[in-house]
């Protein structure tokens, strides 16, 4: 059976894995989650990433936006906000409020992120194993210059209640440094025979799984292919604000630009999108096999066509 590691972030390494599953749907694939994007509000724990993957794969997503649960009310905001307890810009729901207490209480009871997260599962069946990257608290940090003061905020507020429309000055995953793989992570990796790193933002997302000492090493040393795909589709983020964050660390917004910040000592193949077909030398210049193939996921054959593709380019540069 092949075995798959892929390093996720939101809404973007949610909807590829769930292409993933179509495509090798008799793999064995096990996320490494990031958990930088992780959020304590009204005492509880969030971990937005970890919880779109679950519930996309699981089936409970709301699809219109990528995250959150689907058919959801916001009454216990609503009744928060009556007590004049915020953030009013964090857009937790009902039922999602669920998943963030149950997970508070086990973490409350001494269960390490990575148990918890697998308890969470039990539910969901997303079909994966997800792991969180570490069980250690990494907290995604942006310095912005906010009333004429420069400012550290939580990735979070920059990225929500600032909608990124501020210049990021630094980005900054405060603690990883200090975290450990959770366990599993490590062996997953050494174990694998390929990896993949989905259309996910290249600094917050798959940036910050890769700070955590010994993921990357591991991904390097693994000696297996490594394939990426671009989340910048003609020099624009497909979600999110990744041109925003690659800025802050001074690479340009484009799909050979990401691809060489990660460097051909990590990774191996990278897929761009037929409109950037034009980048194709630039990346194989850098030493990393590149193709150009349609990277929008719009439709689960889209999506399930562009895992294909990344699992063919491993083989290609396998062989
Ligand atoms: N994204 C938003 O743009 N607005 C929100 O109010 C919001 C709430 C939220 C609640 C739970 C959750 O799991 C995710 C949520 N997200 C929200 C998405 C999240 O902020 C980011 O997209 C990811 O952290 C980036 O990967």
């Amino acid at each position: 059976m092949q075995r798959i590691v892929v390093l996720a972030g939101g809404v973007g390494g949610a909807r590829f894995l769930r292409g993933l599953r179509v495509a090798a749907p008799d793999a064995d694939v096990t996320v490494i989650g990031n958990t930088g994007d992780d959020i304590h509000l009204f005492g509880l724990k969030v971990c937005p990433d970890l919880d779109t993957v679950m519930y996309t794969l699981g089936g409970g997503i709301d699809e219109a936006k990528g995250w959150g649960r689907e058919d959801e009310s916001f009454r216990v905001k609503e009744e928060l906000a009556a007590y004049g307890v915020g953030p009013g810009w964090f857009g937790l729901g009902d039922r999602d409020f669920a998943t963030h207490i149950v997970r508070t209480q086990m973490l409350g009871a001494g269960y390490p992120l990575s148990e918890v997260t697998a308890a969470l599962c039990a539910r969901w069946e997303p079909g994966v194993r997800l792991l969180p990257m570490t069980d250690d608290r990494v907290e995604t940090h942006v310095a912005v210059d906010l009333d004429g003061e420069r400012r550290a905020v939580h990735f979070q507020e920059y990225w929500v209640r600032l909608r990124a429309s501020v210049e990021a000055h630094a980005v900054v995953p405060v603690g990883a440094d200090q975290a450990k793989p959770a366990p599993g992570v490590l062996d997953a990796i050494a174990e694998a025979d390929v990896v993949l790193f989905p259309p996910s933002n290249p600094v917050v997302s798959v940036g910050t799984i890769l700070a955590v000492p010994g993921i990357r090493e591991g991904i390097a040393d693994a000696g297996v292919p490594v394939v990426g795909l671009s989340p910048l589709v003609g020099d624009a983020p497909v979600h999110g604000m990744a041109d925003k964050v690659l800025a802050a660390i001074g690479v340009e917004a484009t799909a050979a630009a990401v691809a060489r910040h990660y460097g051909s000592g990590l990774l191996d193949g990278w897929l761009v999108d037929t409109v950037d077909a034009g980048s194709v030398p630039a990346v194989e210049e850098a030493g990393i096999r590149c193709r150009a193939v349609p990277l929008m996921m719009d439709g689960p054959e889209a999506t399930a066509q562009m895992a294909r593709d990344a699992l063919a380019l491993a083989e290609e540069v396998r062989a």
